[in-house]
């Protein structure tokens, strides 16, 4: 765990942000060497420790964080620009330092893919090494084709990936190639944590210990191999860019200030009935307007004063299969959500009925089913109010049943007015007022 100086030290010009202790690495390990450009670059900006956060990834470079008196949050193997993403996003004023090898650039890919694209502001420094340090030299993506490593003894079969093309092409706003040697890495360093987005620095070094001695690799060897891969390094894109933490804060303050769906609150207009937590569920086939049934309902009981919540289940293919909705009407605030046991269900179909095994299981003589001829012999020792739409005296479809069956369950549950029903209507679902009012009207017929 990183010392957190005083804030005393903090307006004092620090001398290194390093602390005590010494660096763990083998012996000529490149990680070192970037770590000293690290700590000299963050001499020169003086940026407060306190508001300062190294995030590690996993590997002998997810050691670094301890190292140096700023925050530090080392967590799991590619996964170090998911967290440093959530850390910035919750404070965008923070400086967010990720240090990752190649190892955990290959495994967080997508990480890094998504953090360029969007231009979080995060400083990300590459320990790239073309391998698994820490668990034996193993190849990573961009080890070098024909490499040796630990598991590729006979030579890299695969060809590598160029990590700055891949963040660069994807719209981040600083990228830099460069080696552990270069003595002016500490300035550009310093112009990564000074841009406001997505700035990486893609830095060739040497793991001493593996990549090394297989591939007897040493500088010389390392700068050779820039060239013959044919490819630049330096500052290889430049971008202005919004900084995307800066950027959601201020559209999040807009949507506060004004946000896009104003809430118009309802007035009541009619009493209601309800003593307690009333809980109302619909079961029927996808497609068939059950939800916006339940919506209505919902409307209705919030025009009658009270509090109301819909909770609406259905398959992903969404107009196929069922569709229940779970709808609570209470006097009180709801502050759940779930309907384990429903004091009314209307069933309405073959599909809501595959799904209302657990409601008509747990439902007592105190519930009510309501429900057509056909479904008459459920099981459920609940009472049951068989209701035939025939009596409705208007033409059934596929797209009526459902509401016809709940206007005419509301009649006789008496929770609030059924006229509370019709403004529902009039008012939230004007468009399908004429094909809806008359079916209200005709649910009187089969309670009748
Ligand atoms: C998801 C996951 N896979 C594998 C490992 C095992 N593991 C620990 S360190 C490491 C290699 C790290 O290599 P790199 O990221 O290049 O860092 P280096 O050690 O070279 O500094 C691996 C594979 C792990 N910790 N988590
Ligand atoms: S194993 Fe490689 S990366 Fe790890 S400390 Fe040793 S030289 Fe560095
Ligand atoms: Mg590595």
């Amino acid at each position: 765990m990183a010392t957190l100086p005083s804030l005393e030290i903090e307006q004092a010009s620090l001398p290194t942000y390093k602390n005590e202790r010494p660096f763990p690495f083998c012996p000529g390990c490149g990680h070192s060497l970037i770590l000293n450009h690290l700590d000299k670059a963050l001499v020169s900006l003086q940026i407060p420790p306190t508001q300062t956060v190294i995030v590690t990834d996993i590997g002998c470079v997810g050691l670094s964080d301890q190292y140096f008196v700023t925050n530090a949050f080392h967590g799991l193997h590619g996964r170090s620009i998911a967290y440093a993403t959530g850390i910035k996003l919750a404070n965008p004023e923070l400086n967010v330092i990720v240090l990752m090898g190649d190892g955990g650039a290959g495994i967080g890919g997508t990480h890094l893919l998504n953090a360029a694209r969007r231009n979080v502001g995060l400083t990300v420094l590459v320990f790239n090494n073309f391998n698994f340090g820490m668990t034996g030299g193993e190849h990573s993506v961009t080890t070098p084709h024909g490499a040796i490593t630990s598991t590729t003894r006979r030579g890299n079969p695969e060809y590598p990936l160029d990590i700055c093309a891949t963040v660069g092409e994807n719209g981040a706003g600083f990228v830099y190639r460069g080696t552990a040697f270069d003595k002016d890495l500490p300035q550009r360093i310093e112009e990564a944590i000074r841009y406001p987005g997505f700035a990486l620095l893609d830095i060739w070094e040497l793991c001493t210990a593996y990549f090394s001695p297989f591939n007897d690799f040493g500088r010389k060897e390392m700068l050779g191999l820039v060239d013959a891969m044919g490819l630049e390094t330096g500052l290889l894109y430049y971008r202005q860019v919004q900084e995307y933490s800066h950027y959601v804060r201020k559209l999040n303050k807009e949507m506060a200030e004004k946000p896009v769906l104003p809430l118009k609150p309802i007035e009541p207009e009619f009493p209601h009935w309800v003593d307690r937590k009333f809980h109302l569920v619909l079961a029927g086939s996808a497609g068939a307007k059950v939800r916006s049934a339940g919506k209505l309902v919902g409307y209705a009981g919030v025009l009658s004063g009270l509090w109301a919540t819909q909770r609406d289940d259905y398959p992903t293919t969404v107009k196929s299969g069922h569709s229940v909705s779970e709808i609570i009407l209470s006097p009180e605030e709801i502050r759940y959500t779930g309907v384990a046991k429903p004091d009314a269900l209307v069933l309405i179909s073959q599909d809501g009925l595959k799904k209302s095994g657990r409601y008509l299981a747990r439902m007592t003589e105190e519930d009510v089913l309501f429900t057509i001829p056909q479904f008459a012999q459920v099981e459920t020792r609940a009472r049951k109010v068989i209701l035939d739409p025939k009596r409705a005296k208007v033409r059934i479809t596929r797209t009526n049943l459902a509401l016809l069956l709940t206007a005419a369950a509301l009649r006789e549950l008496h929770l609030f007015p059924i006229d509370a029903l019709t403004v529902a209507v009039q008012r939230f679902q004007a468009r399908f007022a004429d094909q809806n009012l008359p079916i209200i009207e005709a649910s009187s017929r089969l309670v009748a």
